[in-house]
C-alpha cells in the first residue's frame, strides 16, 4: 500500500485522540481483501459518502494501522454480536493505556482478566442496587441537590453544563467510595478536579501527538501532567479508598477511573441534550409533564418502575438519545483473530470502528428519521416501543456496562425535574442550535436555560 497523507483528526471515545492520515490504497493486508478503494477525506461528513460508495464495511488507515468502519445496524450487529468473539478486542498502544494502571475494563483487550473485571464491575453495580441505600435512592438524593440549586436561580438564566456533569460524577463517586462524600468534601472536590484535568489532556492536542508520534513520548511535554495527576490519584487511593472492604484495592481503583471516564460525560451530555430539546419543543415538554402528573398523582417521588406507565416521556427520552448520538463511533474495537465479515476477510489486529451514528437515521428503520419526533418510539396506540436498532450503548460482549445505571439516571433525573420545573429558552439566548459538536463523546453546544416553578408543583 502507498499512502497519500492528509492530516485529519478523529476523536475517540474516552477522550483520547489520534491523527488520522487519509490514505490512498489498494488494500491487500495479509493477502486478505477488505475492500479496496480510493479514499481521501478531510471532513467527517465525507465518511458517509465513502460507505455509499464502498458498502457497509470499508477500510481506512489510522496512521499506519489498518482499520475497518462498520456502517449500519446490520453490519454492526453481525460483527459485535453474532461474531462477538472475534470482534471484541481493544487496541493497546494509545496514551490512555500508558497512563492508566492498573488497566480496567474499557481499555482491556479481550481476555480472561477483562472478563473478570467486567464481572466485578457489574457485580458492584448490582450489589449497590440492593438494600435501603439503593442506587435509586442515591440518584433521587442527587436530584434533590439539583432541585435546590435550581430553586436558588429561579427566574434567572443558568448554565446547566457544570450542574449535570457534577450530578453524573457524584452519583458514580457515591457508588464507588465506601463512604458517602458530600459536595463540599475535600476529597470529592479533589477527585473531580483531577478527573476533569486529565480528560482535558487526553482529549486535547497533546494526547493526539502522544498517540501519533511515539518518539515524543518520553519528552517532558504537557502530557506528562496527566501521568503525574494519575499517579497522585493512585497514591491517594491507599489512604482514602482502602477501608478493608472486600474489593481488591486495585480493582476498585481501576473501576473508579473507568466508571468516571465512561459514565460522566456520556450521561451528562445526554441530559444536556434532553433539556435542550425540551426547551426547543415546549409542546413536547408540556405533554411529558401532563403524563408525569397523571402517573405520579399523589406520590411523593418517582420510582424507576413508573417508567412502564410513562409511555410518552419514555419515548421522548429515547428520541433524545437518538438525537444526542453521544458516542458516535462507540469505543474502537479490535479483531482478535483472522476473521471474515459479510464476505470480506479481516486480519487479526485490525481496528474496528462501529459507526453507531449511522444506525440513527438509517432508512427503513424509523418513522421519521431526520427530525426530532417521539413518534419514532410510539406505536399506533401511543405505547412505547423500542426499535432494536437504537444502540447508543453499543452491543455484544463489550456493550456498555453502565447501561442500566445510565437509564435509571436519565429517567429519574428528567422526570423529577420536569415534574417540578418548567424549562424555558431565555429570551436573550439566540435561537437554539441543535447540532452536536463532533467528538469522541458528542456534546450539545453550550446553552443557558431559564427555570420556573410549575404552578402545580
Ligand atoms: C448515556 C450514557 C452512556 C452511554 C451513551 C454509554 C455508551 C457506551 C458505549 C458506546 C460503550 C462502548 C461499547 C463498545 O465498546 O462497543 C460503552 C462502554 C462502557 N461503558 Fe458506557 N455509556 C453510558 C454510561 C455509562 C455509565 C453511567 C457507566 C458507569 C457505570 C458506563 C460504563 C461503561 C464501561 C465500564 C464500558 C466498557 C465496557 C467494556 O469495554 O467491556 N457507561 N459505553
Ligand atoms: C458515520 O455515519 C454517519 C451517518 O451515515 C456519517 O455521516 C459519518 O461520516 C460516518 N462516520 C464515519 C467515521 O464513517
Ligand atoms: C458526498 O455526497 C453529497 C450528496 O450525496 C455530495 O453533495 C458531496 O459532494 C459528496 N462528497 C464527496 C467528497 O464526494
Ligand atoms: C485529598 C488528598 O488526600 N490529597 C493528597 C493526594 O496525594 C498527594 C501526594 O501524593 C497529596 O499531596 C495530596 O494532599
Amino acid at each position: 500500500p502507498f499512502y497519500r497523507v492528509h492530516v485529519y483528526s478523529l476523536t475517540l471515545l474516552f477522550n483520547y485522540s489520534i491523527f488520522y492520515f487519509g490514505t490512498e490504497f489498494n488494500t491487500d493486508i495479509s493477502g486478505g481483501h477488505i475492500c479496496s478503494g480510493y479514499s481521501h477525506f478531510i471532513g467527517t461528513g465525507e465518511f458517509g459518502n465513502l460507505s455509499k460508495q464502498y458498502g457497509n464495511v470499508h477500510s481506512l488507515f489510522i496512521g499506519s494501522r489498518p482499520a475497518v468502519v462498520l456502517h449500519g445496524f446490520k453490519a454492526i450487529k453481525e460483527a459485535l454480536v453474532n461474531k462477538g468473539n472475534d470482534f471484541s478486542g481493544r487496541a493497546q498502544d494509545l496514551m490512555v493505556n500508558h497512563a492508566i494502571h492498573p488497566i480496567g475494563v474499557v481499555l482491556a483487550d479481550y481476555s480472561s482478566s477483562w472478563r473478570e473485571r467486567r464481572r466485578f464491575g457489574l457485580m458492584t453495580l448490582r450489589n449497590y442496587g440492593l438494600g435501603k441505600d439503593s442506587m435509586e435512592q442515591r440518584i433521587l438524593g442527587e436530584v434533590n441537590t439539583l432541585i435546590k440549586l435550581m430553586e436558588q436561580s429561579l427566574g434567572t438564566s443558568i448554565s446547566p453544563q457544570l450542574i449535570f456533569h457534577s450530578a453524573a460524577s457524584y452519583i458514580i463517586s457515591q457508588i464507588l467510595f465506601a463512604q458517602q462524600y458530600d459536595y463540599e468534601h475535600d476529597f470529592t472536590k479533589f477527585f473531580v478536579g483531577v478527573f476533569l484535568e486529565v480528560s482535558k489532556i487526553f482529549n486535547g492536542r497533546w494526547g493526539m501527538l502522544y498517540d501519533s508520534f511515539p518518539v515524543l513520548r518520553n519528552l517532558p511535554l504537557p502530557f506528562r501532567r496527566a501521568f503525574t495527576l494519575l499517579q497522585i490519584l493512585s497514591e491517594n487511593k491507599t489512604t482514602r479508598v482502602g477501608d478493608g472492604s472486600s474489593f481488591s484495592e486495585d480493582n476498585l481503583y481501576s473501576l473508579l477511573l473507568d466508571f468516571h471516564f465512561a459514565g460522566t460525560d456520556t450521561t451528562a451530555n445526554t441530559l444536556l441534550t434532553c433539556f435542550l430539546y425540551l426547551m426547543s419543543y415546549p409542546e413536547v415538554q408540556e405533554r411529558c409533564q401532563k403524563e408525569i402528573d397523571e402517573v405520579l398523582d399523589g406520590k411523593d417521588q418517582v420510582s424507576f418502575e413508573d417508567r412502564h406507565e410513562m409511555h410518552y416521556p419514555q419515548a421522548v427520552l429515547h428520541e433524545v438519545q437518538r438525537m444526542a448520538d453521544v458516542a458516535p463511533l462507540s469505543v474502537f474495537h479490535k479483531v482478535t483473530r483472522d476473521t471474515e465479515l459479510m464476505g470480506f476477510s479481516i486480519p487479526k489486529g485490525t481496528i474496528i470502528i462501529p459507526n453507531l451514528s449511522s444506525t440513527l437515521t438509517e432508512d427503513g428503520y424509523w418513522k421519521d428519521p431526520h427530525h426530532f419526533n417521539p413518534d419514532n418510539f410510539l406505536n399506533d396506540e401511543g405505547q412505547f416501543i423500542k426499535p432494536e436498532n437504537l444502540i447508543p450503548f453499543s452491543a455484544g460482549p463489550r456493550t456498555c456496562l453502565g447501561e442500566n445505571l445510565a437509564r435509571m439516571e436519565l429517567f429519574l433525573i428528567a422526570v423529577t425535574l420536569l415534574r417540578r420545573f418548567r424549562f424555558i429558552w431565555p429570551e436573550d439566548g439566540g435561537t437554539p442550535d441543535l447540532t452536536p459538536q463532533f467528538g469522541t463523546i458528542q456534546t450539545p453546544k453550550p446553552y443557558r436555560m431559564k427555570v420556573q416553578l410549575r404552578p402545580t408543583a
